[in-house]
């Protein structure tokens, strides 16, 4: 089985932001899914260097529109690794092969009578770099680039689409398949049922000389979008490259909803003409939105690729996209969605069941897999599930329905939460008879971990890698990058040994710092009842950084009297301070002098059993086996008590 997924070529006419990004890590997310379902995979991506809009930046950079699509077209390049994209071609339609392959299309499609010259005016929109039909409008203006369009009027070239509008059409309605989800398809059928104009695909050097030469006139540079959709082909050597012949039979395109009508009606219809085999299909998705307005270069209201990967970790980015967004519809991007989802999703639901479990291997069996065969109890619960999520998951994978496939393994993340809380690995430990009980428990919970690792490899590949090693299997285990081998219950072998690896997501732990120290503060409190239970919310970066953190090193510490729990502590950060800590339970005062600790150096002072606490110390709150543990979060290294922690 083969697979060739391609994203648009993107306009060099700006820097890449996330609309950008979402659709090149569905198209790297989608080939490593078929990766691991053993097929071979093509991937390209790339950058649409012609045309009015780009000789238009460049001329507003000063720069000649070759020196100009060079450095945009790096900055698209240099942004996929950051995401942890991984193309197999990068094609620039300057590529001096990408033009010849024009150039041969064109003449070809002249030569056999498709294309003719004549006399045309039109609405044009610079935006779209087409001409609208009036239906097309809304108020007289585009209403993607909310301008009005010229009206042109000059001689062009024309490719005769209308002469294929119904072997399309019949295309369409033979395979439901190829234009999905079925909204899109339904507005391509819609826009079809009304006759179709030819296309025009020239455009006179006296207005633009930045383009493809046609070869039967040299007075004319190629329309834009005639000469980008060809990359599909160039890309692949078309038409006797060795590529060409393994993958155009299996071309997927992927877009935004904004070029359906080229993807659609253009392409498919220059495919007929070559006398080509059509592509396989084409996945629309839909924008993401900045307060219900699309995200859009020339609105200007985008965020950055690689500042969202500094802001919260690529493969955290890389899940928000696909879970926050039902493919084919539209999604609002805000910083408050996706710190929700890094807290609820990823820390707590993934990153307890993964610190959980292996905690408690650790503990129980030394960190060795255990075998679960000695135990009698009917208990398929989880491996039912886990082989119904795994169908769920592959069906939605193939579907292009990423949320729902994230779905289904949260269902079995959730269930497997569960589970640990029903089984009490940790009663299970002190009752010797149990042992084969507490193997299985553990064992079925560790292969779930596996299997997760294995499933989310294509939406998080760095944090899969990271489990995988966790779970003592080398990153290249077929347990974990294949379908074929690794996805079926009870392959982690028996006797493995796990490895220690750092928690999945810091980030959000940070995140979750201010909440945390909320609630030690002791007025918050007495107002949070509820014991043990770490509060998650969400704060601004404003609200964070209010916080002020500092160093301090602790020259000082003896028991509150009357309390088991309290200790005061003298520090120093850098001048003297008295803070009143709740961890008389887990430190003996004198193991703390000298310890370098992290301290909120800014909160309101409060009085505890009679002591003012001029702040307060940060710890980690764990729970393991039902029962809780403070630990100090420490400084290592020379650092002078006192500086503040950025
Ligand atoms: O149209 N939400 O290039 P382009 C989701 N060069 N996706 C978005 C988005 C948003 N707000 N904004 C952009 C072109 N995209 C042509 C394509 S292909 C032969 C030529 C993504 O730079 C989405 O994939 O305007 C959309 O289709 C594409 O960027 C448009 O990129």
């Amino acid at each position: 089985m083969t697979t060739y997924i391609t994203t648009p070529i993107y306009y060099v006419n700006a820097e890449p932001h996330l609309g950008h990004a979402y659709t090149t890590i569905v198209a790297d997310t989608y080939s490593r899914f078929r990766r691991l379902q053993g097929e071979k995979v093509r991937f390209q991506t790339g950058t649409d260097e012609h045309g009015d809009k780009i000789a238009e930046a460049a001329t507003r950079e000063g720069l000649s529109p070759k020196e100009y699509v060079d450095r945009i077209s790096s900055l698209f390049r240099e942004t996929w690794p950051l995401l942890s994209v991984v193309p197999d071609n990068f094609i620039r339609t300057t590529d001096g092969h990408h033009m010849d392959t024009v150039q041969k299309i064109l003449q070809q499609v002249y030569d056999q009578g498709d294309i003719y010259f004549d006399e045309y005016s039109g609405l044009y929109c610079k935006g779209c770099e087409r001409f609208l039909t009036e239906k097309e409008l809304v108020d007289g203006k585009c209403p993607d680039h909310q301008i009005e369009p010229a009206e042109i009027s000059e001689q062009n070239y024309f490719f005769r689409m209308s002469r294929y509008q119904q072997q399309l059409i019949d295309h369409i309605e033979a395979n439901p398949e190829f234009i999905t989800p079925e909204r899109y398809r339904n507005e391509v059928l819609s826009f079809l049922s009304e006759p179709l104009e030819d296309l025009c695909i020239s455009r006179p050097t006296s207005r633009l000389t930045w383009g493809i030469p046609l070869p039967f006139d040299d007075s004319f540079v190629t329309y834009v979008w005639f000469d980008a959709l060809i990359n599909y082909l160039s890309g692949l050597g078309y038409p006797d490259g060795p590529e060409f012949k393994s993958y155009w039979g299996e071309a997927e395109h992927l877009i935004a909803k904004d070029i359906l009508k080229p993807h659609a009606i253009y392409w498919p219809t220059m495919i007929l003409s070559l006398g080509l085999p059509l592509y396989k299909k084409l996945h629309v998705h839909g924008y993401w939105n900045m307060d219900e307005t699309k995200m859009s270069k020339s609105i200007g209201n985008v965020v950055r690729p690689a500042e969202l990967v500094e802001a919260y970790g690529v493969d955290c980015l890389r899940y928000f996209t696909l879970r926050e967004m039902s493919f084919g519809l539209d999604a609002s991007f805000s910083s408050e969605a996706i710190v929700a989802r890094m807290n609820s999703d990823l820390a707590n639901d993934l990153g307890n069941l993964y610190s959980r479990s292996t905690a408690m291997l650790v503990k129980y069996t030394g960190g060795v897999v255990p075998d679960p065969a000695a135990d009698q109890t009917a208990d398929t619960l989880l491996e039912e599930l886990a082989l119904s999520v795994l169908t769920r998951y592959q069906e939605a994978m193939e579907d292009f329905q990423f949320h729902r496939a994230l779905q289904a393994l949260w269902e079995l993340i959730s269930v497997a939460n569960k589970y640990i809380v029903i089984n009490e690995p940790w009663a299970l430990a002190k009752d010797p008879v149990q042992e084969g009980r507490l193997h299985a428990v553990l064992y079925n919970l560790v292969e779930v971990l596996r299997l997760l690792t294995l499933l989310l490899q294509p939406v998080m590949p760095g944090t899969c890698a990271r489990m995988a090693i966790g779970l003592g299997l080398e990153g290249e285990s077929p347990l974990v990058t294949r379908l074929e081998s690794g996805g079926g219950w009870g392959l982690l072998p028996v006797g493995t040994h796990l490895q220690k690896i750092d928690a999945l997501f810091p980030r959000v732990e940070q995140k979750q710092v201010k909440p945390a120290v909320q609630k030690e503060s002791g007025q918050k409190k007495k107002k949070q009842k509820s014991k043990g239970q770490v509060a998650v919310g969400v704060i601004s970066f404003e609200q964070f950084q209010a916080v002020e953190l500092r160093v301090a090193e602790i020259v000082a510490a003896e028991p509150v009297k009357k309390s088991d729990r309290l200790l005061k502590l003298t520090v120093k950060a850098p001048e003297e301070r008295v803070i009143v800590a709740g961890i008389g339970e887990y430190y003996r005062p004198q193991e703390l002098l000298g310890m370098l600790v992290l301290i909120v150096a800014n909160l309101e002072p409060v009085s505890l059993m009679g002591v003012e606490s001029q702040g307060m110390v940060l710890a980690a709150k764990m729970e393991e086996g039902g029962e809780q543990r403070l630990v100090l979060s420490t400084v290592s290294g020379p650092v002078t008590p006192g500086s503040r922690v950025a």
